[in-house]
């Protein structure tokens, strides 16, 4: 490992994603290539230098921070082993950039010259792509064909110039199979030269990706194709993902890169909204179109838009109801009208990572006391304000709500109901409506 410091800078923007970052000593000629392990959601990356933009949210991530030399923008990725708080009560052991997977968020301007410095600090050869860029093909990252790998040790410099805006990615074109079922990846945004362009009031981000991790284990199993069992946002499993907290009126974009293998119909209860963007570019406004359920294909991205104006806790999720699910539990046989209660106690005895299903259904899992292997996380969990939510996955929630300040999201709780709005017992009466 390299040696770390706390990164003590005030003067960079760095310092503005708070503690928890360090910085790697030596490399003088290099730019800084801060660290983060924290699965926080952290603050606002604001630009202290290069030209002003409005900065988006990383899901349980961060941007990274850069330098200006002689009008280019330097970042500097690191790609190296990490290991990933997936949710609490697992780590997964993955590759990504600059101490977390995904690597964090690039942000830039529309006409930014940039300089990328990666750095290879994994067991083998690697490469970045960046995904929907448009540059000299040289610097488009395919190992082997517009360059050679980058070495083990060695550090690469990419220069392009940000031709147009938009929501772009990157990840490795180098062993891509291990290198991004391992995790490596990260968001890439080019912000509208003319801030008054496509503004939002909060903009989110977050890759769509998925894991191949026995129970038990914490290392992905590579040469999965399509049999995943852990289903991720920024590598975070419900409940580890941040919920999506807003201000009521706000306009909001929600923009999603997906690196799995399948696609993924993300829906958004509470709104309907208009598809604003993708990996092409932004989608006038003539031609977009109202949805609830936005399917994202795969190495695809796209941007939602909303209005934020229906204050209440709303769920947002993949709507494959198997990826709101975690990885214990997707081999049970069906056992609904089988009373097996007492043969299930000794088989658990016998092996300790069998599960299955209750005799009314799924949900009985939640009372019956299985013991899982170390490590694992259930495959529904979370408790709400009603009771327990029974997922996991591809889950999370959009909290709308009013007086929140710019640029704050700390999570304001549970929403609190106006009375008479919340489905009732019927008990013979119709008590709310009078
Ligand atoms: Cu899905």
């Amino acid at each position: 490992m390299v040696t770390r410091r706390e990164f003590l800078t005030t003067a960079t923007a760095g310092a503005l994603l708070g503690a928890g970052m360090v910085s790697r000593a030596g490399a003088a000629t290099l730019p800084e290539a801060p660290v983060q392990s924290s699965a926080k959601t952290q603050p606002l990356l604001m630009p202290v230098d290069g030209r002003p933009y409005n900065p988006v949210v990383t899901l349980n991530g961060g941007s990274l921070p850069w330098r200006m030399r002689d009008g280019w923008k330097e970042f500097h990725l690191v790609a190296e082993p990490v290991t990933r708080e997936v949710a609490t009560g697992m780590k997964a052991h993955l590759w990504g950039y600059n101490g977390q997977s995904p690597g964090p968020t690039i942000e830039c301007v529309e006409g930014d010259r940039v300089r990328i410095f990666v750095t290879n600090k994994l067991p083998e050869h690697t490469s970045v792509h960046w995904h929907g860029i448009l540059l000299p093909c040289g610097m488009d990252g395919v190992g082997g064909l517009t360059q050679p790998q980058i070495p083990v040790g060695k550090t690469f410099v990419y220069e392009f110039e940000m031709r147009k805006s938009g929501t772009f990615m990157y990840h490795p074109h180098a062993d891509e199979m291990v290198q991004m079922a391992m995790g490596m990846m990260g968001f890439l945004v080019v912000h509208p030269a003319d801030q008054r362009q496509n503004r939002v009031d909060r903009d989110f981000v977050f890759l769509v990706n998925a894991y191949d991790i026995k129970p038990g284990a914490r290392t992905p199993t590579v040469a999965t194709m399509t049999d995943f069992n852990l289903w991720t946002w920024n590598s975070r499993a419900f409940p580890g993902i941040d919920h999506l907290v807003v201000r009521r009126g706000d306009r909001v974009r929600i923009r999603m890169g997906n690196l799995t293998m399948t696609n993924h119909p993300i829906h958004l209860h509470g709104y309907d909204f208009v598809v604003s963007g993708t990996d092409g570019g932004w989608v006038p406004r003539a031609a977009q179109w109202p949805e609830v359920t936005v399917d994202i294909p795969v190495g695809a991205m796209r941007c939602i838009e909303f209005v934020a104006n229906e204050p209440g806790d709303w769920a947002f999720h993949c709507h494959k109801s198997h990826h709101t699910m975690n990885p214990m539990g997707h081999d049970v046989p069906t056992m609904i009208g089988v009373d097996h209660r007492g043969v299930a106690k000794r088989l658990v005895e016998l092996m300790p990572d069998y599960m299955v299903m209750g005799e009314r259904g799924m949900s009985d899992m939640q009372e019956m006391e299985m013991p899982i292997p170390e490590n694992t996380l259930p495959m529904m969990t979370g408790q709400g304000p009603f009771g327990p939510l029974e997922m996991g996955g591809m889950f999370t929630v959009v909290k709308v709500r009013d007086g929140i300040a710019p640029g704050d999201f700390t999570d304001p709780g549970w929403y609190s109901h106006p009375p008479g709005t919340v489905a009732y017992e019927w008990t013979g009466s119709l008590a709310s409506r009078g």
